[in-house]
Protein backbone atom coordinates (compact mmCIF):
# COMPACT_ATOMS: atom_id res chain seq x y z
CA UNK A 1 0.00 0.00 0.00
CA UNK A 2 1.52 2.85 -1.15
CA UNK A 3 0.28 6.50 -0.74
CA UNK A 4 -0.01 8.46 -4.27
CA UNK A 5 1.87 11.93 -3.80
CA UNK A 6 2.31 12.42 -7.40
CA UNK A 7 -0.19 11.82 -10.19
CA UNK A 8 0.30 12.60 -14.12
CA UNK A 9 -2.60 12.24 -16.13
CA UNK A 10 -2.09 10.54 -19.47
CA UNK A 11 -5.06 12.64 -21.00
CA UNK A 12 -6.62 16.14 -22.40
CA UNK A 13 -9.21 18.16 -22.21
CA UNK A 14 -12.25 17.68 -19.55
CA UNK A 15 -11.21 14.06 -18.20
CA UNK A 16 -7.24 15.43 -17.68
CA UNK A 17 -9.38 18.60 -15.91
CA UNK A 18 -11.97 16.29 -14.04
CA UNK A 19 -8.97 13.83 -12.75
CA UNK A 20 -6.81 16.43 -11.66
CA UNK A 21 -9.78 18.31 -9.87
CA UNK A 22 -9.60 15.24 -7.44
CA UNK A 23 -6.46 14.67 -6.95
CA UNK A 24 -6.13 18.65 -5.78
CA UNK A 25 -8.90 17.47 -3.22
CA UNK A 26 -7.10 14.45 -2.31
CA UNK A 27 -4.13 16.69 -1.80
CA UNK A 28 -2.35 14.95 -4.41
CA UNK A 29 -0.26 16.66 -7.07
CA UNK A 30 -0.87 17.00 -10.46
CA UNK A 31 1.38 16.57 -13.69
CA UNK A 32 -0.11 17.46 -17.23
CA UNK A 33 1.56 16.23 -20.46
CA UNK A 34 -0.07 18.22 -23.65
CA UNK A 35 0.74 18.17 -27.62
CA UNK A 36 2.47 21.34 -28.97
CA UNK A 37 -1.47 21.97 -29.94
CA UNK A 38 -2.45 21.92 -26.30
CA UNK A 39 0.19 24.43 -24.79
CA UNK A 40 -2.85 27.17 -23.54
CA UNK A 41 -5.14 24.76 -22.67
CA UNK A 42 -7.04 24.59 -19.43
CA UNK A 43 -5.95 21.25 -18.47
CA UNK A 44 -1.95 22.30 -18.86
CA UNK A 45 -2.45 25.54 -17.04
CA UNK A 46 -4.72 23.70 -14.13
CA UNK A 47 -1.54 21.08 -13.59
CA UNK A 48 1.00 21.83 -10.80
CA UNK A 49 3.48 20.79 -13.81
CA UNK A 50 3.17 20.04 -17.35
CA UNK A 51 5.50 18.21 -20.15
CA UNK A 52 5.06 18.51 -23.54
CA UNK A 53 5.59 15.16 -24.88
CA UNK A 54 5.55 15.31 -28.71
CA UNK A 55 3.84 16.86 -31.75
CA UNK A 56 0.00 17.90 -32.21
CA UNK A 57 -1.09 14.13 -33.54
CA UNK A 58 -1.97 11.42 -30.96
CA UNK A 59 0.72 9.10 -32.39
CA UNK A 60 3.37 11.96 -31.65
CA UNK A 61 2.01 13.05 -28.10
CA UNK A 62 -0.80 11.51 -26.16
CA UNK A 63 0.18 7.92 -27.57
CA UNK A 64 3.27 7.99 -26.98
CA UNK A 65 4.09 5.69 -23.81
CA UNK A 66 7.93 5.84 -23.18
CA UNK A 67 7.18 9.53 -23.80
CA UNK A 68 4.77 9.56 -20.87
CA UNK A 69 6.65 7.53 -18.77
CA UNK A 70 9.64 9.52 -19.21
CA UNK A 71 7.46 12.05 -17.94
CA UNK A 72 6.90 10.78 -15.00
CA UNK A 73 10.97 10.14 -14.25
CA UNK A 74 11.54 14.06 -14.77
CA UNK A 75 8.42 15.17 -12.48
CA UNK A 76 8.84 12.80 -9.86
CA UNK A 77 4.83 11.42 -10.64
CA UNK A 78 4.47 8.17 -9.05
CA UNK A 79 1.64 7.27 -10.33
CA UNK A 80 -0.45 7.34 -14.05
CA UNK A 81 -4.07 8.12 -14.47
CA UNK A 82 -4.60 7.60 -17.95
CA UNK A 83 -8.83 8.83 -18.37
CA UNK A 84 -10.32 7.69 -21.50
CA UNK A 85 -9.57 6.80 -25.23
CA UNK A 86 -5.61 7.20 -25.93
CA UNK A 87 -3.75 4.54 -23.66
CA UNK A 88 -6.20 4.11 -21.35
CA UNK A 89 -7.07 0.22 -22.79
CA UNK A 90 -3.70 -0.77 -23.55
CA UNK A 91 -2.28 -3.90 -22.01
CA UNK A 92 1.14 -2.92 -23.04
CA UNK A 93 1.20 0.61 -21.87
CA UNK A 94 -0.10 -0.43 -18.30
CA UNK A 95 2.18 -2.86 -17.88
CA UNK A 96 5.29 -0.82 -19.17
CA UNK A 97 3.67 1.50 -16.56
CA UNK A 98 4.28 -1.36 -13.55
CA UNK A 99 7.12 -2.17 -15.06
CA UNK A 100 8.75 1.36 -14.32
CA UNK A 101 7.96 1.30 -11.07
CA UNK A 102 4.81 3.19 -11.33
CA UNK A 103 1.26 3.07 -9.92
CA UNK A 104 -1.22 2.67 -12.78
CA UNK A 105 -4.57 3.90 -11.98
CA UNK A 106 -6.76 1.29 -13.20
CA UNK A 107 -6.96 -2.64 -13.60
CA UNK A 108 -4.14 -5.04 -14.55
CA UNK A 109 -2.60 -5.53 -17.78
CA UNK A 110 -4.49 -8.92 -17.54
CA UNK A 111 -7.77 -8.10 -17.42
CA UNK A 112 -7.37 -5.54 -19.92
CA UNK A 113 -5.90 -7.99 -21.86
CA UNK A 114 -9.02 -10.78 -21.24
CA UNK A 115 -11.66 -8.19 -21.79
CA UNK A 116 -10.39 -6.35 -24.75
CA UNK A 117 -11.33 -9.55 -26.48
CA UNK A 118 -14.70 -10.62 -26.62
CA UNK A 119 -14.31 -14.49 -26.86
CA UNK A 120 -11.82 -14.26 -24.06
CA UNK A 121 -14.31 -12.55 -22.28
CA UNK A 122 -16.99 -14.85 -22.97
CA UNK A 123 -14.84 -17.60 -22.34
CA UNK A 124 -13.68 -15.94 -19.14
CA UNK A 125 -17.40 -15.61 -17.67
CA UNK A 126 -18.74 -19.01 -19.19
CA UNK A 127 -18.39 -20.95 -15.66
CA UNK A 128 -20.48 -18.09 -13.68
CA UNK A 129 -23.98 -18.01 -14.44
CA UNK A 130 -24.08 -14.71 -16.83
CA UNK A 131 -26.77 -14.58 -19.15
CA UNK A 132 -25.37 -14.01 -23.30
CA UNK A 133 -27.23 -13.59 -26.59
CA UNK A 134 -27.00 -17.12 -28.41
CA UNK A 135 -24.35 -17.56 -30.61
CA UNK A 136 -20.75 -19.66 -31.30
CA UNK A 137 -18.40 -19.28 -28.12
CA UNK A 138 -15.47 -19.30 -30.08
CA UNK A 139 -14.06 -17.50 -33.39
CA UNK A 140 -15.24 -19.07 -36.70
CA UNK A 141 -13.03 -21.82 -38.24
CA UNK A 142 -15.40 -23.71 -40.35
CA UNK A 143 -17.29 -21.75 -42.54
CA UNK A 144 -20.17 -24.75 -43.25
CA UNK A 145 -20.21 -25.56 -39.44
CA UNK A 146 -20.75 -21.71 -38.90
CA UNK A 147 -23.56 -21.76 -41.39
CA UNK A 148 -25.36 -24.38 -39.60
CA UNK A 149 -25.00 -22.56 -36.30
CA UNK A 150 -26.88 -20.10 -37.74
CA UNK A 151 -29.14 -21.36 -39.13
CA UNK A 152 -29.82 -23.10 -36.01
CA UNK A 153 -30.06 -19.95 -33.96
CA UNK A 154 -32.51 -18.79 -36.87
CA UNK A 155 -32.06 -15.18 -38.96
CA UNK A 156 -31.25 -12.29 -38.72
CA UNK A 157 -27.61 -13.04 -36.95
CA UNK A 158 -24.79 -10.69 -36.53
CA UNK A 159 -21.67 -11.42 -37.36
CA UNK A 160 -18.81 -9.51 -34.35
CA UNK A 161 -15.08 -9.01 -34.50
CA UNK A 162 -13.64 -10.27 -31.89
CA UNK A 163 -10.95 -7.75 -31.76
CA UNK A 164 -13.93 -5.13 -32.25
CA UNK A 165 -15.76 -2.62 -30.04
CA UNK A 166 -17.97 0.42 -30.08
CA UNK A 167 -19.98 -1.28 -32.74
CA UNK A 168 -16.49 -1.65 -35.60
CA UNK A 169 -16.38 -5.08 -37.33
CA UNK A 170 -19.86 -5.99 -36.45
CA UNK A 171 -21.91 -7.02 -39.76
CA UNK A 172 -25.77 -8.26 -40.10
CA UNK A 173 -26.87 -11.00 -41.56
CA UNK A 174 -30.54 -11.74 -43.02
CA UNK A 175 -30.39 -14.81 -44.20
CA UNK A 176 -28.66 -17.56 -45.51
CA UNK A 177 -28.05 -16.49 -49.18
CA UNK A 178 -26.61 -13.42 -47.39
CA UNK A 179 -24.31 -15.73 -45.04
CA UNK A 180 -21.14 -15.92 -47.44
CA UNK A 181 -20.89 -12.41 -48.17
CA UNK A 182 -21.35 -11.08 -44.91
CA UNK A 183 -18.83 -13.40 -43.16
CA UNK A 184 -16.46 -12.43 -46.32
CA UNK A 185 -16.67 -8.63 -45.93
CA UNK A 186 -16.35 -9.36 -41.66
CA UNK A 187 -13.64 -10.99 -41.56
CA UNK A 188 -11.56 -8.96 -44.34
CA UNK A 189 -12.79 -5.57 -42.13
CA UNK A 190 -11.91 -7.09 -38.71
CA UNK A 191 -8.47 -7.89 -40.58
CA UNK A 192 -7.91 -4.77 -41.58
CA UNK A 193 -9.00 -2.64 -38.76
CA UNK A 194 -7.81 -4.94 -35.50
CA UNK A 195 -5.15 -7.20 -37.83
CA UNK A 196 -7.04 -9.90 -36.22
CA UNK A 197 -9.39 -11.59 -38.38
CA UNK A 198 -11.42 -13.66 -35.76
CA UNK A 199 -15.16 -13.42 -35.66
CA UNK A 200 -18.20 -15.00 -34.36
CA UNK A 201 -21.92 -15.41 -34.57
CA UNK A 202 -24.75 -14.24 -32.32
CA UNK A 203 -28.57 -14.00 -32.61
CA UNK A 204 -29.04 -10.21 -33.35
CA UNK A 205 -31.00 -8.67 -31.02
CA UNK A 206 -33.08 -6.56 -33.80
CA UNK A 207 -34.60 -3.36 -30.67
CA UNK A 208 -31.65 -3.61 -28.02
CA UNK A 209 -31.49 -0.59 -25.33
CA UNK A 210 -27.96 -0.34 -24.16
CA UNK A 211 -27.66 -1.00 -20.68
CA UNK A 212 -24.02 -0.80 -18.87
CA UNK A 213 -23.44 -1.10 -14.85
CA UNK A 214 -20.65 0.45 -13.12
CA UNK A 215 -18.60 -1.64 -11.63
CA UNK A 216 -15.63 -1.08 -8.41
CA UNK A 217 -13.27 -3.57 -7.62
CA UNK A 218 -10.34 -3.33 -4.47
CA UNK A 219 -7.21 -5.05 -4.85
CA UNK A 220 -8.51 -7.62 -2.09
CA UNK A 221 -11.32 -8.92 -4.06
CA UNK A 222 -14.39 -6.80 -3.00
CA UNK A 223 -16.79 -5.99 -6.01
CA UNK A 224 -19.48 -4.01 -5.99
CA UNK A 225 -21.92 -2.24 -9.03
CA UNK A 226 -22.94 1.24 -8.73
CA UNK A 227 -26.19 0.74 -10.58
CA UNK A 228 -26.98 1.16 -14.71
CA UNK A 229 -26.46 3.73 -17.02
CA UNK A 230 -29.00 3.98 -19.75
CA UNK A 231 -27.13 5.08 -23.02
CA UNK A 232 -29.34 3.98 -25.81
CA UNK A 233 -29.34 7.28 -27.48
CA UNK A 234 -27.01 7.28 -29.74
CA UNK A 235 -25.84 7.69 -33.91
CA UNK A 236 -23.82 5.54 -35.08
CA UNK A 237 -22.23 3.90 -31.84
CA UNK A 238 -21.80 7.60 -30.86
CA UNK A 239 -23.25 8.01 -27.67
CA UNK A 240 -25.17 10.83 -27.50
CA UNK A 241 -27.73 11.19 -24.00
CA UNK A 242 -27.00 8.74 -21.49
CA UNK A 243 -28.69 9.18 -18.11
CA UNK A 244 -28.86 7.02 -14.82
CA UNK A 245 -31.19 5.32 -13.47
CA UNK A 246 -32.80 3.63 -16.70
CA UNK A 247 -36.15 4.29 -16.76
CA UNK A 248 -36.81 0.55 -17.85
CA UNK A 249 -35.35 -1.38 -14.67
CA UNK A 250 -37.72 -3.11 -12.36
CA UNK A 251 -35.82 -3.09 -8.72
CA UNK A 252 -35.51 -7.26 -9.37
CA UNK A 253 -33.92 -6.67 -12.80
CA UNK A 254 -31.63 -3.81 -11.62
CA UNK A 255 -30.32 -6.10 -8.58
CA UNK A 256 -29.71 -9.33 -11.07
CA UNK A 257 -27.99 -7.09 -14.09
CA UNK A 258 -25.89 -5.48 -10.78
CA UNK A 259 -25.19 -8.97 -9.61
CA UNK A 260 -23.81 -10.56 -12.89
CA UNK A 261 -22.03 -7.47 -13.23
CA UNK A 262 -20.13 -8.05 -10.49
CA UNK A 263 -19.72 -11.66 -11.38
CA UNK A 264 -18.30 -10.54 -14.52
CA UNK A 265 -15.68 -8.55 -13.37
CA UNK A 266 -15.02 -11.22 -10.60
CA UNK A 267 -14.49 -13.80 -13.58
CA UNK A 268 -11.18 -11.61 -14.57
CA UNK A 269 -9.65 -11.00 -11.17
CA UNK A 270 -10.97 -7.40 -11.99
CA UNK A 271 -9.71 -4.42 -9.55
CA UNK A 272 -10.75 -0.61 -10.53
CA UNK A 273 -13.10 0.71 -12.07
CA UNK A 274 -14.86 -0.82 -15.07
CA UNK A 275 -18.41 -1.05 -17.11
CA UNK A 276 -19.95 -3.97 -17.76
CA UNK A 277 -22.57 -3.79 -21.18
CA UNK A 278 -25.37 -5.41 -21.47
CA UNK A 279 -27.93 -5.25 -24.28
CA UNK A 280 -32.05 -4.92 -22.78
CA UNK A 281 -34.97 -6.67 -25.30
CA UNK A 282 -38.05 -5.64 -25.48
CA UNK A 283 -39.07 -8.03 -23.19
CA UNK A 284 -36.45 -6.79 -20.67
CA UNK A 285 -34.17 -10.13 -21.21
CA UNK A 286 -30.71 -8.68 -20.55
CA UNK A 287 -27.23 -10.39 -22.16
CA UNK A 288 -23.83 -9.53 -20.95
CA UNK A 289 -21.66 -8.08 -24.45
CA UNK A 290 -18.57 -6.85 -23.04
CA UNK A 291 -16.58 -5.09 -20.17
CA UNK A 292 -14.94 -1.73 -20.48
CA UNK A 293 -12.17 -1.72 -18.34
CA UNK A 294 -11.72 1.86 -17.96
CA UNK A 295 -13.35 5.38 -16.39
CA UNK A 296 -15.77 5.86 -19.24
CA UNK A 297 -16.92 9.22 -20.78
CA UNK A 298 -20.59 8.79 -19.17
CA UNK A 299 -19.27 8.46 -15.32
CA UNK A 300 -20.17 11.44 -14.26
CA UNK A 301 -24.07 10.44 -14.33
CA UNK A 302 -23.27 7.19 -11.46
CA UNK A 303 -21.90 9.92 -9.92
CA UNK A 304 -24.42 12.38 -9.20
CA UNK A 305 -26.87 9.49 -8.43
CA UNK A 306 -24.71 7.59 -5.64
CA UNK A 307 -22.74 10.26 -4.42
CA UNK A 308 -19.85 8.95 -4.92
CA UNK A 309 -16.29 10.31 -6.54
CA UNK A 310 -15.73 7.47 -8.76
CA UNK A 311 -11.66 9.02 -9.68
CA UNK A 312 -11.36 9.22 -5.92
CA UNK A 313 -12.47 5.26 -5.32
CA UNK A 314 -10.13 4.79 -8.68
CA UNK A 315 -7.15 6.50 -6.71
CA UNK A 316 -7.59 4.79 -3.75
CA UNK A 317 -8.19 1.45 -5.31
CA UNK A 318 -4.81 2.04 -7.32
CA UNK A 319 -2.71 2.51 -3.45
CA UNK A 320 -3.94 -1.08 -2.42
CA UNK A 321 -6.68 0.39 0.25
CA UNK A 322 -9.82 -1.65 0.60
CA UNK A 323 -13.05 -0.51 -0.48
CA UNK A 324 -15.31 1.27 2.45
CA UNK A 325 -17.99 1.65 0.13
CA UNK A 326 -20.47 -1.85 0.66
CA UNK A 327 -23.45 -2.69 -1.62
CA UNK A 328 -26.04 -2.18 1.03
CA UNK A 329 -24.60 1.19 1.44
CA UNK A 330 -25.73 2.38 -1.90
CA UNK A 331 -28.98 3.87 -3.44
CA UNK A 332 -29.73 6.06 -5.91
CA UNK A 333 -30.93 9.27 -5.62
CA UNK A 334 -32.90 11.10 -8.12
CA UNK A 335 -32.09 11.77 -11.94
CA UNK A 336 -28.88 12.38 -13.27
CA UNK A 337 -28.63 12.84 -17.43
CA UNK A 338 -25.95 13.61 -19.67
CA UNK A 339 -24.95 15.26 -23.29
CA UNK A 340 -22.34 15.17 -25.44
CA UNK A 341 -21.62 18.46 -26.86
CA UNK A 342 -19.48 18.41 -29.75
CA UNK A 343 -18.50 20.47 -32.30
CA UNK A 344 -19.98 18.88 -35.31
CA UNK A 345 -23.30 20.43 -37.09
CA UNK A 346 -26.24 18.48 -36.84
CA UNK A 347 -28.07 20.10 -40.10
CA UNK A 348 -25.22 18.66 -42.16
CA UNK A 349 -24.62 15.31 -41.00
CA UNK A 350 -22.46 15.93 -37.73
CA UNK A 351 -19.93 16.68 -39.71
CA UNK A 352 -16.88 18.05 -37.52
CA UNK A 353 -17.27 21.82 -37.36
CA UNK A 354 -13.95 22.81 -35.49
CA UNK A 355 -12.96 26.52 -35.01
CA UNK A 356 -13.08 28.95 -32.40
CA UNK A 357 -15.53 29.46 -29.46
CA UNK A 358 -15.98 33.27 -30.21
CA UNK A 359 -18.81 32.97 -27.08
CA UNK A 360 -19.06 30.71 -24.65
CA UNK A 361 -20.75 31.09 -21.46
CA UNK A 362 -21.77 27.55 -19.58
CA UNK A 363 -25.34 27.16 -18.35
CA UNK A 364 -25.06 27.24 -14.14
CA UNK A 365 -27.30 26.82 -11.63
CA UNK A 366 -29.15 24.13 -9.54
CA UNK A 367 -28.84 20.58 -10.66
CA UNK A 368 -26.71 21.53 -13.45
CA UNK A 369 -22.60 20.27 -13.66
CA UNK A 370 -20.41 20.91 -16.78
CA UNK A 371 -17.47 19.31 -17.78
CA UNK A 372 -15.49 20.87 -20.02
CA UNK A 373 -11.47 21.96 -20.71
CA UNK A 374 -12.40 25.30 -23.14
CA UNK A 375 -12.74 28.92 -22.65
CA UNK A 376 -14.05 31.60 -24.51
CA UNK A 377 -11.15 32.34 -27.36
CA UNK A 378 -10.06 28.81 -27.23
CA UNK A 379 -9.32 27.10 -30.50
CA UNK A 380 -11.01 23.25 -31.13
CA UNK A 381 -7.98 21.44 -32.40
CA UNK A 382 -9.00 19.72 -35.73
CA UNK A 383 -6.24 16.80 -34.04
CA UNK A 384 -8.46 15.38 -31.60
CA UNK A 385 -12.29 14.62 -30.69
CA UNK A 386 -14.37 17.34 -31.15
CA UNK A 387 -16.40 16.98 -27.55
CA UNK A 388 -16.77 21.01 -26.12
CA UNK A 389 -18.34 19.65 -23.14
CA UNK A 390 -20.30 17.13 -21.09
CA UNK A 391 -23.75 18.74 -20.06
CA UNK A 392 -25.43 16.96 -17.05
CA UNK A 393 -28.60 17.94 -15.34
CA UNK A 394 -29.52 16.12 -11.90
CA UNK A 395 -33.31 16.34 -10.61
CA UNK A 396 -35.07 14.66 -7.74
CA UNK A 397 -36.90 12.58 -10.94
CA UNK A 398 -36.53 12.09 -14.86
CA UNK A 399 -38.85 14.91 -15.65
CA UNK A 400 -37.11 17.34 -13.50
CA UNK A 401 -33.74 16.13 -14.42
CA UNK A 402 -35.25 16.75 -18.83
CA UNK A 403 -36.79 19.98 -17.74
CA UNK A 404 -33.70 20.89 -16.11
CA UNK A 405 -31.47 19.70 -19.21
CA UNK A 406 -33.69 22.39 -21.84
CA UNK A 407 -33.43 25.26 -19.61
CA UNK A 408 -29.60 24.56 -19.54
CA UNK A 409 -28.76 23.94 -22.97
CA UNK A 410 -31.29 27.08 -23.33
CA UNK A 411 -28.43 28.58 -21.50
CA UNK A 412 -25.68 27.70 -23.10
CA UNK A 413 -23.83 30.06 -25.49
CA UNK A 414 -21.49 28.77 -27.94
CA UNK A 415 -21.05 30.98 -31.02
CA UNK A 416 -18.09 30.22 -33.78
CA UNK A 417 -18.68 26.58 -34.43
CA UNK A 418 -21.89 24.52 -35.01
CA UNK A 419 -22.86 22.27 -31.83
CA UNK A 420 -25.15 19.49 -31.17
CA UNK A 421 -26.86 21.35 -28.64
CA UNK A 422 -29.92 21.88 -30.77
CA UNK A 423 -30.18 18.05 -31.83
CA UNK A 424 -29.87 17.27 -27.84
CA UNK A 425 -32.70 19.72 -27.44
CA UNK A 426 -34.60 17.81 -30.12
CA UNK A 427 -34.00 14.49 -28.08
CA UNK A 428 -35.23 16.36 -24.70
CA UNK A 429 -38.61 17.44 -26.07
CA UNK A 430 -39.57 13.92 -28.08
CA UNK A 431 -42.28 11.94 -27.04
CA UNK A 432 -40.16 8.63 -27.33
CA UNK A 433 -37.18 10.23 -25.37
CA UNK A 434 -39.68 11.65 -22.52
CA UNK A 435 -42.05 8.85 -22.06
CA UNK A 436 -39.01 6.16 -21.87
CA UNK A 437 -40.06 4.27 -24.99
CA UNK A 438 -36.86 4.26 -27.02
CA UNK A 439 -34.09 1.87 -28.12
CA UNK A 440 -30.60 2.45 -29.72
CA UNK A 441 -32.63 3.25 -33.03
CA UNK A 442 -34.18 6.39 -31.50
CA UNK A 443 -31.59 8.64 -33.49
CA UNK A 444 -32.25 6.61 -36.53
CA UNK A 445 -35.78 6.29 -36.45
CA UNK A 446 -37.06 10.02 -35.40
CA UNK A 447 -34.38 12.40 -36.44
CA UNK A 448 -33.77 14.04 -39.43
CA UNK A 449 -32.41 17.88 -40.08
CA UNK A 450 -35.74 19.89 -40.33
CA UNK A 451 -36.30 18.88 -36.32
CA UNK A 452 -33.71 21.36 -35.36
CA UNK A 453 -35.57 23.69 -33.02
CA UNK A 454 -35.92 26.28 -31.71
CA UNK A 455 -33.71 27.99 -34.35
CA UNK A 456 -35.87 26.87 -37.02
CA UNK A 457 -38.93 27.60 -35.89
CA UNK A 458 -37.80 31.08 -34.76
CA UNK A 459 -36.66 31.43 -38.34
CA UNK A 460 -40.29 30.30 -39.80
CA UNK A 461 -42.36 32.54 -37.07
CA UNK A 462 -40.24 35.97 -38.38
CA UNK A 463 -40.21 34.93 -41.76
CA UNK A 464 -43.54 34.44 -42.31
CA UNK A 465 -43.68 37.99 -41.20
CA UNK A 466 -41.60 38.82 -43.48
CA UNK A 467 -43.28 36.87 -46.12
CA UNK A 468 -46.82 38.27 -45.42
CA UNK A 469 -45.39 41.85 -45.99
CA UNK A 470 -43.73 40.73 -49.08
CA UNK A 471 -47.24 39.04 -50.23
CA UNK A 472 -48.74 42.11 -49.22
CA UNK A 473 -47.13 44.96 -51.21
CA UNK A 474 -46.75 42.80 -54.00
CA UNK A 475 -50.50 41.48 -54.20
CA UNK A 476 -50.44 41.02 -58.20
CA UNK A 477 -47.86 38.24 -58.32
CA UNK A 478 -49.14 34.75 -57.82
CA UNK A 479 -46.07 33.05 -57.94
CA UNK A 480 -45.03 30.53 -55.29
CA UNK A 481 -42.03 31.52 -53.51
CA UNK A 482 -41.60 28.07 -51.74
CA UNK A 483 -38.09 27.78 -52.94
CA UNK A 484 -36.99 30.92 -52.60
CA UNK A 485 -38.45 30.26 -48.11
CA UNK A 486 -36.33 27.09 -48.04
CA UNK A 487 -32.82 28.95 -49.23
CA UNK A 488 -33.55 31.91 -47.32
CA UNK A 489 -34.19 29.68 -44.30
CA UNK A 490 -31.19 27.67 -44.60
CA UNK A 491 -28.91 30.64 -45.27
CA UNK A 492 -30.06 32.88 -42.42
CA UNK A 493 -30.27 30.42 -40.11
CA UNK A 494 -26.44 29.47 -40.91
CA UNK A 495 -25.52 33.09 -41.00
CA UNK A 496 -26.96 33.45 -37.79
CA UNK A 497 -25.40 30.14 -35.89
CA UNK A 498 -21.83 31.58 -37.31
CA UNK A 499 -22.13 35.18 -35.24
C1 LIG B 1 -25.60 -6.38 -30.57
C2 LIG B 1 -26.82 -5.85 -31.04
C3 LIG B 1 -27.84 -6.71 -31.29
N1 LIG B 1 -27.68 -8.03 -31.11
N2 LIG B 1 -25.49 -7.71 -30.39
C4 LIG B 1 -23.05 -2.36 -30.82
C5 LIG B 1 -21.88 -1.94 -30.03
C6 LIG B 1 -21.33 -3.16 -29.43
N3 LIG B 1 -20.84 -2.90 -28.12
C7 LIG B 1 -22.45 -4.13 -29.42
N4 LIG B 1 -23.48 -3.59 -30.26
C8 LIG B 1 -24.60 -4.28 -30.53
N5 LIG B 1 -24.55 -5.62 -30.32
C9 LIG B 1 -26.52 -8.50 -30.66
N6 LIG B 1 -26.38 -9.81 -30.51
C10 LIG B 1 -26.90 -4.48 -31.25
C11 LIG B 1 -25.79 -3.69 -31.00
C12 LIG B 1 -25.97 -2.30 -31.25
C13 LIG B 1 -25.90 -1.37 -30.24
C14 LIG B 1 -25.62 -1.73 -28.92
C15 LIG B 1 -25.53 -0.80 -27.94
C16 LIG B 1 -25.71 0.54 -28.25
C17 LIG B 1 -25.98 0.92 -29.53
C18 LIG B 1 -26.08 -0.03 -30.54
C19 LIG B 1 -26.37 0.39 -31.83
C20 LIG B 1 -26.45 -0.53 -32.83
C21 LIG B 1 -26.24 -1.87 -32.53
Amino acid sequence: MANIQKLLVANRGEIALRIMRTAREMGIRTVAIYSEADRQSLHVRYADEAVCVGPPPSSESYLRADAIIEACRQTGADAIHPGYGFLSENAGFARAVRNAGLIFVGPSPESIEVMGSKLAAKAAVASYNIPMVPGTPEAITDRDDARKTAAQIGYPILIKASAGGGGKGMRIVESDAEFDEGMNRAVSEATSAFGDGSVFIEKYVTSPRHVEIQVLGDQHGNIIHLFERECSVQRRHQKVVEEAPSSVLTPAIRAEMGRCAVEVARACGYYGAGTVEFIVDDQLNFYFLEMNTRLQVEHPVTEQITGIDLVKQMIYIAEGKPLEIKQGDLKINGHAIEIRVYAEDPANNFLPDVGTLETYVRPQGNGVRVDDGFEQGMAIPIYYDPMIAKLVTTGATRAEAIEKMIRAIDEYRITGVQTTLPFCRFVMQHDAFRSGQFDTHFVNHYFTPDKLTPETSLEETQLAGVLAAWLFQNRQVKTAPEVVVTDAKKSKWKERRLR
